[in-house]
């Protein structure tokens, strides 16, 4: 039996495997949870990021506006099902550098608890994307830090702790546009603004053994320590006569040098089947952000965004996710 290592969390949503179901991963029965409308001037509410805060639970929203433009808002739930998302966007306290407040975009957000703050890492647009970071204690208050790396990059999650003295983030290089390549790489910082000593943590394949994460890969949730390593979980992406086709995948990362890989799953752990995933702006789309895990129980809800229109769950355990890594492992 593989072990989260960190808080319970007996309170969070959870329905049990349906019966005769086989897949590593199931979905809420009342999918999705948050519709377009999730705040005034929403046209979509997807790919976003909620967090334990309280006696409930707070998140950071991706809501595009009615004129299509990306930013990020705050919500709060208690039950972490029935959000109430801020019809304004987050403000950043003028205490930085004005330049990195000066704001083109921002999308994509993950929320990582490091110590006594909650982090948050996006997509933010900078003469292109590349990945902000910036700080809450209460979501009320939020502060940003300097830009972690040159554009163009995309998909920057944080590790939950410092690993050998230092913060950890992945992220994956990218460019401009729709950016038809992408590898996972793992930096490090001593104070959470200057990041070096990248490596290569895991890249596409090519080829017809894992086809569905061929042509880019991204990291999705704050991974998850167990004692089996860190438990990732990240979308992979092939491009097909139809466009890009979104799936999620899962790896187990060594947990003192993260970049090394010690299993990961040929096979995805969810696709685009239901139709809110296949059908909404961008189709064909389950795009990972956020998880909530209980270590008592290895209970797992994932958060992510369908089809770039609206915001689901999915249940799974720690257990079924190790096992299908070593299972399906492709390096097996
Ligand atoms: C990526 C990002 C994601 C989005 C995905 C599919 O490049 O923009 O926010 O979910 O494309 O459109």
């Amino acid at each position: 039996m593989a072990k989260i290592i960190g808080k319970a969390l007996p309170d969070m949503p959870w329905e049990d495997k349906p019966e005769g179901c086989t897949e590593p991963v199931w979905r809420y029965s009342k999918n999705p949870i948050i519709n377009r409308f999730g705040n005034k001037r929403s046209n979509s509410v997807f790919n976003s990021a909620v967090v334990p805060f309280e006696d409930g639970y707070a998140g950071v929203f991706r809501c595009d506006s009615r004129s299509i433009s990306m930013d990020l808002f705050a919500g709060r739930s208690e039950n972490a099902l029935d959000w109430k998302i801020s019809d304004e966007p987050i403000v950043f306290e003028d205490d930085c550098d004005p330049e990195v407040l000066r704001k083109e975009y921002r999308y994509d957000a993950r929320i990582t608890p490091i110590e006594d703050r909650y982090y948050i890492t996006w997509c933010n647009g900078y003469h292109g994307p590349t990945i902000g970071v910036g700080w809450t204690k209460d979501f009320k208050t939020f502060h940003q830090l300097e830009n972690a790396y040159l554009p163009y990059n995309r998909n920057g999650v944080l590790f939950p702790r410092k690993i050998n003295g230092m913060y950890m983030m992945m992220s994956r290089p990218s460019d401009t546009g729709h950016t038809p390549f992408g590898d996972i790489y793992v930096s490090q910082s001593p104070d959470m603004e200057f990041w070096g000593r990248h490596r290569f943590m895991m890249g596409t394949v090519p080829g017809n053994t894992s086809a569905w994460q061929a042509t880019k890969i991204g990291a999705g949730p704050t991974p998850i320590e167990t004692d089996e390593g860190w438990l990732l979980i990240y979308h992979g992406v092939l491009n097909t006569c139809n466009g890009f086709v979104y799936r999620m995948g899962v790896a187990i990362l060594d947990i003192d040098e993260p970049w090394k890989v010690k299993h990961r799953s040929a096979d995805y752990i969810m696709a685009p089947w239901e139709l809110y995933e296949c059908v909404g702006d961008v189709p064909n789309v389950v795009f990972p952000c956020a998880t909530l895990q209980d270590a008592n129980t290895g209970r797992i809800a994932i958060y992510y965004g369908c089809a770039d229109t609206v915001t689901g769950i999915a249940f799974t355990t720690v257990d079924e996710l190790v096992n299908f890594a070593k299972e399906h492992d492709m390096n097996k």
